[in-house]
């Protein structure tokens, strides 16, 4: 089965081309600082739970070079079958909402139960901002220094395809290492929720019922996506706020799903301070995989989420080329400059445009089609 000479060969051989500097330096950091291994002995000392190889498959499938993908896609082959079988679970919120001090909260709680919980992040910001990293650092410090726990932050690998790739592989890798529960945290903005809500079971909205928080930032499309909705800091002198607005949001939300057959997300509250309502959380959100498995609908949206993944790594891949293109370079700008002075219509431009990258397809995908 393994019969591609990267399958075989060593892993982090340094890099020809450095396509992305700050990538293809990490996995050359790791490749001189570490004995070089084979594809399928990494994916052994996954299976096996070594964190210090989980770390470096991860670090593998967060590279986007070339190679390091192609290596990736071997050890991802290997590794696919033992995984799928957790519970996932998308979290979303506004920052500030709660997010990462309740995944510290529940996960050591899953601990205790006897879970092993892989913590994961999809933030295409953190490269900018680098403050979300540093915010659950110290937010999920006790998790995290949990044997039972592998908490990564999100990839930093620039824009939101690329960190989503990543974590979806991640989540493989941290599945088949035996990691029986995944909890996603994305920053609550739009997009980055649709690609959590594209490889979980369950999509856990964290809201606040403060000032008319739970709606204002909300994006009526990530209620839609929500399976279960908590208000969170339900404590102290806001715990009575807190349910009063979780009782408004369930009457809500019969109005705001667009389609009236889909079942209404439970609403609950809860606090990761006092831990109240923690447990209710999740034997809702256990009570909801088990209507999926019931009703066959697991099979089916993981089916769905497999084939809308297909499509958008086409897409992803065809934009990367187009990036890459020198034919579409090299006409582009005065392409750019003729439609803005109406000299050309925007169709006319972009068939051109479309002409030029045709031609220059057979070289830029060919290190993705061997
Ligand atoms: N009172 C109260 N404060 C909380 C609770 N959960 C988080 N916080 C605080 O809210 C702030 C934001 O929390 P954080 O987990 O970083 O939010 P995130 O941006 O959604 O990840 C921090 O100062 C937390 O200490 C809670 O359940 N109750
Ligand atoms: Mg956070």
């Amino acid at each position: 089965m393994l019969d591609n000479e990267y399958d075989s060969g060593r892993l982090f051989n340094a890099p020809q081309t450095q396509t992305n500097y700050s990538d293809a330096k990490r996995v050359a950091d790791a490749a001189t600082s570490r004995q070089a291994m084979t594809v399928e002995r990494l994916a052994e000392k996954v299976l096996e739970g070594s964190r210090q190889h989980i770390a470096r498959a991860i670090t593998l499938v967060e590279s986007s070079h070339p190679d390091h993908r192609r290596i990736s896609r071997t050890l991802l082959r290997i590794l696919r079958p033992y995984a799928g079988k957790a519970i996932r679970v998308g979290i979303s919120g506004v920052p500030g909402a709660g997010k990462s001090t309740f995944i510290d909260a529940m996960g050591r709680r899953l601990i205790d139960m006897g879970h092993r919980v892989a913590v994961l992040a999809i933030d295409p910001t953190s490269t900018k901002t680098g403050g979300s990293i540093l915010g659950d650092r110290t937010r999920m410090g006790e998790l995290a220094a949990s044997d039972a726990a592998f908490v990564r932050p999100s990839p930093t690998s620039g824009h939101l395809g690329g960190v989503a790739r990543a974590t979806r592989e991640s989540m493989i890798i941290t599945e088949a290492a035996g990691f029986d529960v995944t909890l996603i945290e994305t920053v609550g903005v739009g997009q980055s929720e649709v690609a959590v809500a594209g490889m979980v079971d369950t999509f856990l909205l964290i809201t606040l019922a403060r000032a008319g928080d739970q709606l204002q930032g909300i994006k009526r499309g990530i209620l839609e996506m929500a399976d279960i909705i908590t208000v969170n800091k339900a404590d102290g002198e806001h715990e009575t706020e807190a349910r009063m607005a979780a009782r408004d949001l369930q009457v809500a939300m019969k109005l705001i799903n667009s389609d009236p057959d889909a079942p209404r997300a439970q609403v609950l509250t809860s606090s990761s301070v006092t831990g109240k309502g923690l447990d209710e959380l999740w034997q809702a959100i256990k009570a909801h995989r088990a209507q999926l498995e019931a009703s066959g609908e697991l099979e089916s949206r993981r089916a769905k989420q497999q084939l809308e993944w297909l499509w958008a790594l086409v897409n992803g891949e065809l934009e990367d080329a187009m990036r890459r293109s020198q034919r579409v370079k090299d006409i582009a700008g005065e392409l750019e400059a003729e439609v803005v002075s109406g000299e050309l219509s925007a169709l006319e431009a972009s068939t051109a445009i479309i002409s030029a990258f045709a031609q220059d397809i057979p070289t830029l995908i060919r290190a993705e089609t061997h």
